[in-house]
């Protein structure tokens, strides 16, 4: 894609720190697209046929990075059919949830597109918990149970916080107090946004 006609922000921030909660207010408000790279990748389970439904079942219940070829390329897709679709070949994407691995970050923009800026929620893991804990009562997501959270955590600390500390190096960075309410939140969001929108 062409960043002139191709804008991609990241989402970034622990389990459960808001990035869907907010995306949703994002798209509402500047008409963007959302693409959970979570949300992608469990319809990609449950897709019949998939060759990858068990392998990505099991990385997601252990809280482990599915392998970068599949996440790239199911955002790769999804980000083409918006684009063909538009009739200017033009596309405003949210990415949440992705980069959360080094080498998904460089491949991702090396090969479909460098992001604008990193939108990062910043949030403790006890409130993080609290939250997961609560939506995991009626939420149906295999991942949402205290076991799965807690690895979820470790690879969020080990693994995902190096690609924000990657792109805050580099100035990418505009990070965002999650704790407050969900209103709050999406006040500063905004405001940053707009601040570096220009
Ligand atoms: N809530 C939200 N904001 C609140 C607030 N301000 N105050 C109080 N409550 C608030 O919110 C979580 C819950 O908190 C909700 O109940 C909400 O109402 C409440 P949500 O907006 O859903 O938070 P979010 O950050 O999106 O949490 P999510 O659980 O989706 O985060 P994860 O990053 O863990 O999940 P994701 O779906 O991105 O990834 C799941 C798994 O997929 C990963 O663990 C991994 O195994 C796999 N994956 C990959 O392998 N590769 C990828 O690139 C991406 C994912
Ligand atoms: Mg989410």
């Amino acid at each position: 894609f062409s960043p002139t006609k191709v804008t991609v922000l990241f989402v970034l921030g622990g389990p459960g720190a808001g990035k869907g909660t907010q995306c949703a207010n994002l798209v509402r408000d500047y008409h963007f697209t959302h693409l959970s790279a979570g949300d992608l990748l469990r319809a990609e389970q449950e897709r019949p046929g998939s060759e990858f439904g068990d392998l990505i079942k099991s990385y997601i219940k252990d809280g482990k990075i599915v392998p970068m070829e599949v996440t790239v390329q199911l955002l790769e897709n999804a980000m083409n059919d918006v684009v063909t679709k538009d009739k200017d070949g033009k596309g405003k994407f949210l990415i949440d949830g992705f980069p959360r691995k080094m080498d998904q970050a460089l491949k991702f923009e090396e090969t479909v597109c460098p992001s604008k800026f990193v939108l990062f929620f910043d949030c403790p893991e006890e409130e993080m918990q609290k939250r997961l804990l609560e939506r995991g009562k009626t939420s149906g997501r295999s991942d949402d149970n205290a076991e799965s959270i807690k690895k979820r955590f470790k690879t969020f600390v080990e693994t995902s916080m190096p690609v924000v500390e990657y792109f805050r190096k580099k100035n990418k960075v505009v990070q965002i107090v999650a704790t407050k309410t969900p209103d709050e939140v999406y006040k500063e969001t905004r405001e940053k946004l707009e601040q570096r929108l220009g």
